[in-house]
């Protein structure tokens, strides 16, 4: 089997918002997700997770746990992703646009799932539940879902 590649995935919520970034480059690009990227050698998920979101966002989390695994297998790249999902609702410092992203809260009530990851819509329920979830998404097209897994788990 192909080793996954690792990466992270960080959303700040806070006050009934939850703090995205609009992705102005690279995978992803166009779209409004958390903050995130490759975890690098010798880094834990949670240190790559913080080092992304200060790299990002220009914040640093103060109480974030790691909620979801899930990994996304696309028919265009030779490895699947293997994504660790962060919680934070406490920071320092200011969310600013970096020349990835540009940050913006939006309300509970009114995530953009249409400018956002097709699964974002399947998993940030449990997410934004608290529970703790393990999934794997199939895509074609790169941004078409074939097939997915998603499980409440209760450790990860
Ligand atoms: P470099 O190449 O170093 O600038 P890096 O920031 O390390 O990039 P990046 O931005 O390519 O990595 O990482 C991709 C980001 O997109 C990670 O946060 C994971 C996230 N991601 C990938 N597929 C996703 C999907 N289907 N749904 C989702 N997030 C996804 O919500
Ligand atoms: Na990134
Ligand atoms: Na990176």
């Amino acid at each position: 089997a192909v080793e996954p590649k690792i990466l992270t995935l960080l959303m700040v919520v806070q006050d009934g918002k939850v703090l995205l970034g609009y992705k102005k480059r690279g995978f992803g690009e166009g779209m409004w997700n958390g903050f995130g990227g490759k975890v690098e050698p010798g880094e834990t998920p949670t240190e790559g997770a913080l080092r992304e979101l200060r790299e990002e966002a220009c914040i640093d989390a103060t109480d974030a746990t790691e909620r979801g695994v899930v990994t996304f297998v696309y028919d265009d790249k030779p490895r699947p992703m293997q994504v660790h999902i962060f919680h934070a609702s406490q920071f320092t410092g200011v969310p600013t646009e970096t020349d990835e992203m540009r940050p913006a809260w939006f309300d509970l009530e009114a995530v953009p799932f249409d400018k956002m990851w097709p699964d974002d819509e399947l998993w940030y329920p449990m997410f934004l539940a608290g529970k703790k979830f393990s999934g794997t998404f199939w895509f074609t097209n790169t941004t078409t879902i074939v097939r997915h897994e998603l499980r409440e788990v209760e450790s990860l």
